[in-house]
């Protein structure tokens, strides 16, 4: 009798202890599971950051914050003698609070950006003398006003071409060349040294496009920009791009900076890729087809990742789920679904075995 409670017992305790082990690998988030590899980070919004249920997601999973929006410059800068910093402060103090590390997104870009920074009130452009200023004091004041919490920028955002290049056409290389993309490095880094800051793109992989980036960063760099980082956005698509071209494009841009990060990682199921805020959010059926390659497309993406861990130091998802997703949830294209549960995908991400590769 006694040897059989005594089992009994043994039994119990065993299966106590298995739960206990299987609750803590449930309990450990992507952040845990890519100790040894990057931080991984997701771009916030305002609500994600006021839901308990969220804001415990967020701190199981990640270690690294993005503002979606609140950190642009048309968000804090909306017009000359405006600023406007509740909902960047928001964020700030989240990380602050959690310990979280935060990407400074961005300071220079073509969109949501006040048009008073490049011209004037009839709409003609500002001579390069008064844009200079206003850019200089945008990026002076933002970043000294986070530099105990942000550890790194995306100084200037999507300045190159989709069709002719190399440079993309817009009013502020209009009035300066390229030397604006230059200038916007030079002064982030006087106002914060220890920063690092990033040239940020979408399409990054793509080869012609990856060829632009490069020749300007090796050009601007070789002038005296500061770049110190590249960041490739993502928004993929589960077509594309091709794996190896991503693998390529992290080789490329290692010759010219120690550090690479995913900044806007999220991948559509239909077939356009990019930033562009053109795009649809138009989705497609999720046949177990789609899902699928979905869910290659994401073990293929990180197996890649892994590999260049050395140069590859951070990879952020756009958006915490489904239902947040700036190209809508139909699209499928986070780990976290519409109900900010796990899909297959997240555990295929996680769960990754280290010695196969
Ligand atoms: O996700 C952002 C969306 O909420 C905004 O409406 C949009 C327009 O400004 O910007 C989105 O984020 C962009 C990011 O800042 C830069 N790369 C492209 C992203 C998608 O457009």
């Amino acid at each position: 009798m006694r040897k059989t409670v005594c089992s009994f017992l043994v039994v119990v305790a065993m299966a106590l202890c298995a739960s206990t082990v299987k609750a803590q690998q449930n309990a450990k988030g992507l952040k845990d599971a890519y100790a040894g590899y990057f931080d991984v980070g997701v771009a916030v919004n305002m609500r994600n950051i006021a839901d308990e249920q969220q804001i415990a997601l967020i701190k199981r999973e990640f270690n690294s914050i993005t503002a979606e929006n609140a950190m642009k410059p048309g968000s804090v800068h909306p017009s000359k003698d405006r600023w406007n910093w509740r909902e960047a402060d928001s964020v700030a103090d989240f990380c602050r609070r959690n310990g979280l590390k935060l990407r400074g997104h961005c300071l220079m870009w073509h969109n949501q950006i006040g048009r008073w920074m490049y011209q004037d009130s009839q709409g003609n452009l500002l001579s390069k003398e008064e844009f200079y200023q206003n850019m200089k004091e945008h990026i002076f004041t933002v970043v000294n006003r986070y530099k105990d919490v942000v550890y790194a920028w995306d100084v200037v955002n999507e300045a190159i071409s989709d069709g002719n290049g190399p440079y993309r056409n817009t009013p502020m290389y209009q009035i300066a060349g390229d030397e604006f993309i230059k200038m916007a490095f030079i002064w982030a880094h006087e106002a914060d040294p220890n920063a690092v800051l990033f040239y940020n793109d979408y399409n990054a992989a793509i080869p012609e496009k990856r060829n632009r980036i490069y020749n300007m960063i090796k050009k601007l760099k070789a002038e005296g920009a500061p770049i110190h980082a590249v960041g490739m956005q993502g928004h993929y698509s589960i077509y594309g791009p091709r794996i190896e071209d991503v693998d390529v494009a992290i080789q490329k841009y290692s010759e010219l900076v120690s550090t690479i990060h995913i900044t806007e990682l999220d991948l559509r199921a239909n077939q356009e890729m990019g930033g562009d805020l053109n795009l649809s959010t138009e989705g497609v059926q999720i046949t177990p087809e789609v899902k699928a390659r979905f869910e290659k497309q994401y073990v293929d993406l990180f197996k890649v990742l892994r590999k260049h861990k050395q140069v590859v130091r951070c990879v952020t998802f756009w958006n915490l789920s489904d239902k947040d997703s700036w190209v809508g949830e139909r699209n499928y294209p986070l780990l976290f679904d519409a109900k900010y549960q796990p899909k297959d995908a997240y555990h295929l991400v996680k769960n990754f075995n280290p010695k196969e590769e």
